[in-house]
């Protein structure tokens, strides 16, 4: 039938799963999860049944889901079976605290939550100020709850295998991703049908050449942007595998599972790619890691040493490349075999970079300034914050926040942020979140938060802090004063150094000048 009005049809569910089936993958594994191994036409029925349990729900078009979930097969089911019926899937971090999944759950108006059964028991308690929240969807080993919540397993084996996808658009929004902002209040930031297929294309394909051979591991997890497609929509995109791993990545169990599963392809941040190395030549261990053919950081700028030192111990490359969740992939990066220590290399084929000055004028070689970008994939926009979006999408171009110098051959050298923003271990850290929490612990007057720059360039939150009068400065504050923000904000935030001074510097009308105590 010719309808009118409904746009070119596309569904981001039916690229990235029943494509795969249709072209006859569908007894090959898709998901490497402990010991199951997942094909694709069981991924493709698990993904119809959480799509046909959702609409039993009476969940829809554009109704979100906010996923609270680790990287288990149930993350890629409940996000692909969401999209497929049109409702947007939202997955959030899950090393938050309580009050950051309220603000999620009512900013985002998720009518249903699916959740693994640990996380629901830190928040079920504040059920209540979920104001928009009906249904719940445990994933748990357990059958029976003691709230009404929905038991997942019972869910999904009830729901019909069948289902066809729904009347989705291209331009249609098809998940949100949170993005923390510089006050500590995340913006959910809206993608698109399209979206995937673009970074798939443009990064996975032409600068990762990634085919149906390769199986990808992730150390990133799935709920950020660089995790969703190492370990989700690359692999799965191209016909190839993934291995999905829900433990908090160290070391050792990150060099357990790749020679274990054997990847092709690993991603990993700057801070985890140091503490391989140091685990390596601590421990005077070796592994195999021959089954890489390439391995991909991503999140802060890459040391240099570390490329010479992971070549010198695997003899294999690292590329850096910088993305954000609002271009949702990388858009700039080094290439395989063409690498420049220190940069984030060229320009990904399917976008444009220019870097302007306050102006927006487009500013000479070896000059430094604002990295704009553009492609297919950036977002459509924030969720209900008019100005904020005014800030950022300028027209066509994205605002990086970032700022750049390229050089003549067209490589990209990153300088910095344009705010006080901190990337700690390839997460966003805000300072004004850490002085907040520090400002409520009773020994403390005033407070200051900048990034520190460790010997490998890596930045770590430092607290400057005045002490009330009469205490005293002590290694035991120092210590609880860390344990405090451990316990009040998603532990990765606390201060890793403090230092106890008698005044902040502060311009004539009281702003502290976080940028004095940056020079030290
Ligand atoms: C910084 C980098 C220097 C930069 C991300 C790959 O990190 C990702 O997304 P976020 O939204 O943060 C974006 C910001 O992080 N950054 C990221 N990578 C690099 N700085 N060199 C790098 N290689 O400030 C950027 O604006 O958390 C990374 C893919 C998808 C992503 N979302």
């Amino acid at each position: 039938m010719d309808l009118r009005g409904i746009g070119l049809q596309y569904n981001a569910s039916t690229k990235f799963i029943d494509e795969n089936v249709n072209k006859g993958l569908g007894s090959k594994v898709a998901i490497y999860y402990k010991d199951e191994k997942i094909t694709y036409k069981q991924l493709q029925d698990q993904v119809n049944q959480v799509g046909n349990g959702l609409k039993q729900l009476d969940i829809g078009l554009e109704s979100r889901v906010l996923l609270m979930c680790y990287d288990t097969p149930e993350f890629i089911a409940s996000f692909f079976g969401s999209i497929k019926i049109g409702a947007v899937p939202i997955p959030v971090n899950t090393m938050m605290q309580p009050a950051d999944y309220e603000y999620f759950l009512n900013n985002s108006r998720a009518k249903v939550l699916i959740v693994h059964e640990d996380l629901w028991a830190k928040i079920s308690h504040l059920r209540k100020r979920f104001l928009y929240l009906e249904h719940i969807v445990v994933i748990s080993q357990h059958d029976n709850h003691s709230d009404n919540s929905i038991n997942y397993r019972e869910w999904v084996e009830r729901a019909d295998r069948e289902l066809d996808a729904a009347r989705t658009s291209y331009d249609d929004p098809a998940f949100w991703l949170f993005s923390s902002g510089s006050t500590g209040n995340p913006k959910g930031v809206i993608h698109l049908q399209h979206d995937m297929e673009c970074a798939l294309n443009n990064y996975a394909k032409k600068v990762l050449k990634m085919t149906e051979n390769d199986i990808t591991f992730s150390a990133s997890k799935l709920f950020f942007a660089y995790g969703l497609g190492n370990g989700m929509y690359f692999p799965l995109g191209a016909g190839g595998s993934t291995i999905l791993m829900p433990e908090r990545p160290l070391p050792e169990n990150v060099f357990e599972i790749i020679e274990k599963y054997k990847p092709t392809v690993f991603f990993g941040v700057p801070t985890l790619y140091g503490s391989m190395i140091n685990f390596m030549e601590r421990n005077g261990k070796t592994f195999d890691l021959s089954s890489l053919r390439i391995c991909v950081s991503a999140g802060e700028a890459l040391p240099a040493p570390y490329i010479r030192k992971w070549k010198e111990l695997f003899n294999l490359d690292i590329l850096d490349g910088i993305g954000s969740t609002e271009a949702l992939h990388i858009f700039l990066s080094n290439r395989i075999g063409d690498i420049r220590a220190g940069s984030s290399g060229q320009v990904v084929p399917g976008y444009e970079a220019k870097i302007a000055n306050e102006h927006g004028i487009p500013l000479p070689p070896n000059e430094i300034g604002d990295l704009l970008i553009k492609g297919d994939s950036v977002a459509h926009g924030y969720w209900n914050l008019h100005e904020e979006n005014k800030r950022k999408f300028y027209g066509e171009w994205l605002f990086t926040g970032d700022k750049y110098y390229v050089d003549e051959d067209g490589y990209y050298w990153y300088c910095g942020r344009s705010d006080d923003m901190l990337k700690v271990g390839g997460i966003w850290v805000s300072p004004i979140e850490i002085e907040n929490s520090l400002l409520q612990h009773e020994a403390v007057l005033e407070v200051a938060v900048i990034g520190e720059t460790n010997d490998h360039n890596l930045v770590q939150p430092k607290a400057y802090v005045v002490l009330k009068q009469g205490v005293h400065p002590s290694k035991e504050l120092e210590i609880e004063l860390k344990e405090f923000v451990k316990r009040q904000l998603a532990p990765y935030k606390y201060p890793r150094i403090i230092e106890f001074i008698d005044e902040l510097p502060k311009t004539a009308t009281g702003k502290i000048q976080r940028f004095k105590l940056r020079v030290g």
